[in-house]
């Protein structure tokens, strides 16, 4: 089965996506597979809501390990399974804590056997000096990205009044990459990634 991935800084709202979009696919009970910094895999099974409030956290790397869930998306004649997996955070140089080193070398593993990558920004924090504001490792992503193909950026928190200008920005710093707009509170922009993800799957 091939498998989308969710990459980023931390706090970008990767892990808010991942759940808003599998609700969105008509995904009601989510099987989240976790793999381990230690390589073992557990496997869980949560309602969404519970899902939501353990994991998305306002205080980055709630989320080390990578999580999987299983979709079904349309495609061209029919609809295919796939996994989508969501990962820790990508950070700018090396982290003190060698979990989150450890968490870090996973994503960068499963990104290279994903089919497709979706690359999560937080649109209303742009230009300003925070962790999940735009950095060099976004460009790094970027480059990779556009050189392997199957590469999108999702400008995430499209729903807040920053992200007008932010939108602008993103634009003029990634001219030749296909942005989509979304939001994983209001769900605006997900159609798009729905027919992106059945177009490259
Ligand atoms: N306004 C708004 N906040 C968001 C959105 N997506 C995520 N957040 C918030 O951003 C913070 C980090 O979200 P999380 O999903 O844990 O980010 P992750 O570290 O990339 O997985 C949380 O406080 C979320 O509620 C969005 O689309 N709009
Ligand atoms: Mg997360």
């Amino acid at each position: 089965m091939e498998s989308c991935i969710l990459m980023g800084k931390p706090n970008v709202g990767k892990t808010s996506f991942f759940l808003s979009f599998a609700s969105y696919l008509g995904v009601s009970k989510c099987q989240l597979l976790f793999r381990g910094v230690d390589g073992g895999i557990q496997r869980q099974a949560y309602g969404m809501d519970i899902a939501r409030k353990y994991f998305i956290s306002s205080s980055p790397f709630k989320t080390k390990d990578v999580c999987e869930i299983h979709l079904t998306i349309p495609v061209y004649k029919g609809t295919q399974e796939l996994k989508l997996l969501d990962t820790g955070g990508l950070m700018d140089g090396i982290h003190k804590d060698p979990h989150v080193r450890k968490s870090m070398a996973m994503s960068l593993q499963s990104m290279e056997q994903a089919k497709i990558l979706l690359h999560v920004m937080d649109t209303s924090n742009v230009s300003s000096n925070q962790i999940n504001s735009i950095s060099h490792i976004d460009d790094q992503l970027n480059q990779y990205g556009r050189k392997r193909g199957g590469y999108c950026i999702l400008a995430n928190k499209m729903d807040l009044e920053e992200s007008k200008e932010g939108l602008n920005q993103l634009q003029r710093r990634y001219p030749d990459t296909y942005i989509i707009p979304v939001s994983a509170v209001t769900q605006a922009g997900f159609k798009e990634v729905k027919m992106f993800v059945g177009r490259n799957i």
